[in-house]
């Protein structure tokens, strides 16, 4: 699949999420995905606005907003219709199949009626993924395993990230990974890589930066994931959401011609 479009595996992938998300990355030409990790519904609505017509998935962290309310979702959603991106919500569930169930469907944030696309860690077993699929099936959603994560001294590695690669495989509410390669040829699964930067290496906490042409080119992975890189101290997000778009689309294609 390293070696097909976006737009060939789009035409041919089973998933109908995944088909919607191959087509609009086609025709952005965009393999980025915003990670948009500000404070206020009004931070998170302008960039989304800004920075929308540049990246095919906008990626939340929507319980470190401090002013979230169900009109934020509605506008998000609006924006996302408007500016043709999906959004995921990256909320990294990591408990028994019932509690989870609870956590994607109700509480005040109700993901599973917004978000197109959220993740989990396995290590609770399968049931975390029967639980989260048992809400998001039916309304057509997706789900990521966290396979691996970018920060210093992660221990999601070896034995642990291949019982990822099986469980992923076996469970069709399941289209990808969070991680930094490509871990499969089966079904087509995608990989969304975070912890891309163009120019820092890190941060104070961990977070190590790799860049587009590594994740894309060498490693194989769909998606490119920023955040600070884009908006942080001093920057200009929409040249900056320019420059990443770019470089994650040269990556891609320096990938097909290879
Ligand atoms: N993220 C990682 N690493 C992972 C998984 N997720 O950084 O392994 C998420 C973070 C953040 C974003 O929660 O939202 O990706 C990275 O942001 P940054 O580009 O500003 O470092």
């Amino acid at each position: 699949y390293s070696q097909m479009t976006y737009a060939q595996r789009g035409e041919q992938h089973s998933h109908p999420l995944v088909k919607q998300l191959f087509a609009t990355m086609e025709r952005k030409k965009s393999n980025l995905s915003l990670a948009a990790d500000v404070s206020t519904k009004a931070e998170l609505l302008g960039l989304a606005d800004k920075v929308g017509p540049y990246v095919c998935v906008f990626k939340t962290h929507v319980d470190v907003i401090s002013d979230f309310d169900s009109d934020l979702v509605d506008q998000l959603a609006a924006l996302a219709a408007k500016h043709d991106f999906l959004i995921f919500e990256d909320r990294k569930f990591a408990d028994i199949g019932n509690t989870v169930k609870l956590q994607y469907g109700g509480g005040m944030y109700r993901i599973a009626d917004w978000a197109h696309i959220t993740n989990c860690h396995v290590i609770p077993g399968e049931g975390i993924i029967q639980g989260l699929a048992e809400v998001g099936m039916p309304k057509g959603r997706g789900l990521l395993l966290l396979a691996e994560m970018s920060s210093k001294g992660m221990l999601a590695t070896g034995a642990y990230t291949e019982k990822n690669v099986d469980m992923a495989i076996a469970n069709e509410f399941v289209i990808g990974f969070i991680g930094s390669r490509r871990f499969t040829e089966e079904r087509d699964l995608i990989t969304m890589t975070p912890g891309v930067g163009l120019h820092a290496s890190g941060d104070a906490l961990g977070q190590q930066y790799r860049t587009p042409e590594m994740i894309v080119t060498e490693n194989g992975s769909d998606i490119i994931i920023v955040g600070r890189g884009i908006y942080g101290a001093g920057k200009d997000p929409i040249a900056e959401a320019q420059r990443y778009r770019e470089a994650g689309w040269n990556a891609y294609l320096k990938r097909l011609a290879q």
